[in-house]
Formats: C-alpha cells, sequence, structure tokens
C-alpha cells in the first residue's frame, strides 16, 4: 500500500470515504483504518513508527474536534502527513482545523479544508505522481478535464 488513509472514529468514515474513492479513481493503493490518538495511543505509535516500513508514502489522517491524530502522527514519521479536519457537531470544524493546522515549526503538517478528503487524496497522488508518469499523466487528464468542464457548463 502507498497511502495510508486513517482516521479518529469510524464517524469520521462519511468524510474519509472521499478521500478513498478519490485514491480508487487513480487506481492508488491504499489501506484505510481506524487509529484513535486518545481512544488507541498505542496503536498510534506503532502505525506512525511503522508506516516507513511498511511501504507506505504518505498518510491522509482525519479527525474531528481535539483533533490530535494527523500532529501525533506527524511526529513519529518523516512521510508527508495530510490532514483532514473533520466538521464537529459543536464547533463546525473550527476546532478539527485549528487543531491540525497549528503545527510547531519542524513538525508540519500540509492541511485542507474543512472536510477536505477529496483534495488529501489529489495532495497525495500529486505527491505519488513525481516518480509515477503514468499516474502524472492521469493527474494531468483529470485536471484537463475539470477545466473543460467549467468552459463547457451551461446554466
Ligand atoms: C474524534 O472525535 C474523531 O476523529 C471524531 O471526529 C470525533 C467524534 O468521534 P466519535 O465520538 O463519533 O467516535 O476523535
Amino acid at each position: 500500500m502507498k497511502v495510508g488513509v486513517i482516521m479518529g472514529s469510524t464517524s469520521d468514515w462519511d468524510v474519509m470515504s472521499d478521500a478513498a474513492a478519490t485514491l480508487a479513481q487513480f487506481g492508488v493503493e491504499f489501506e484505510k483504518r481506524v487509529v484513535s490518538a486518545h481512544r488507541t495511543p498505542d496503536l498510534l505509535v506503532e502505525y506512525a513508527k511503522t508506516a516507513k516500513s511498511r511501504g507506505l508514502e504518505v498518510i491522509i489522517a482525519g479527525a474531528g474536534g481535539a483533533a490530535h491524530l494527523p500532529g501525533m502522527v506527524a511526529s513519529m514519521t518523516a512521510l508527508p502527513v495530510i490532514g483532514v479536519p473533520v466538521k464537529s457537531r459543536a464547533l463546525n470544524g473550527l476546532d478539527s482545523l485549528l487543531s491540525i493546522v497549528q503545527m510547531p515549526g519542524g513538525v508540519p503538517v500540509a492541511t485542507v479544508a474543512i472536510n477536505g478528503a477529496k483534495n488529501a487524496a489529489l495532495i497525495a497522488v500529486s505527491i505519488l505522481a513525481l516518480k509515477d508518469e503514468a499516474l502524472a499523466a492521469r493527474l494531468e487528464m483529470f485536471r484537463a478535464k475539470q477545466t473543460e468542464d467549467v468552459l463547457k457548463a451551461e446554466l
């Protein structure tokens, strides 16, 4: 598997499935599982520390509320970590966003928009495409079609 898609709870899957669907659309191999920073901290450590040796190249981590998963994963691996703030019930995801984006210098998490799982997958694709010409071609086609669809849109 090239991409690890992890999330803090099964309740995040509605959002995080967009990342899985996008990766599948591009033919990128990925694994998906729940890894909770607070409910399964030992699993979080094991997952982050073994990610590279297991062959992962990018990790997409989604969480809501006190969203510590992406940052804690980033603290234990130098792989690129893309954080997805999941919209929360109480604060509409602003808590998730700030929890993920405000990392200390030296431990980055590339953070997308609230519920931006699709874009997280597209960033993962563009990272992998740097050394995969066929994937790069599929990404170029995707972008060209997107532009074409807008240009020919009729209202
Ligand atoms: C976070 O708390 C999860 O990432 C989820 O977004 C949020 C709520 O989790 P549940 O109470 O629905 O399991 O850890």
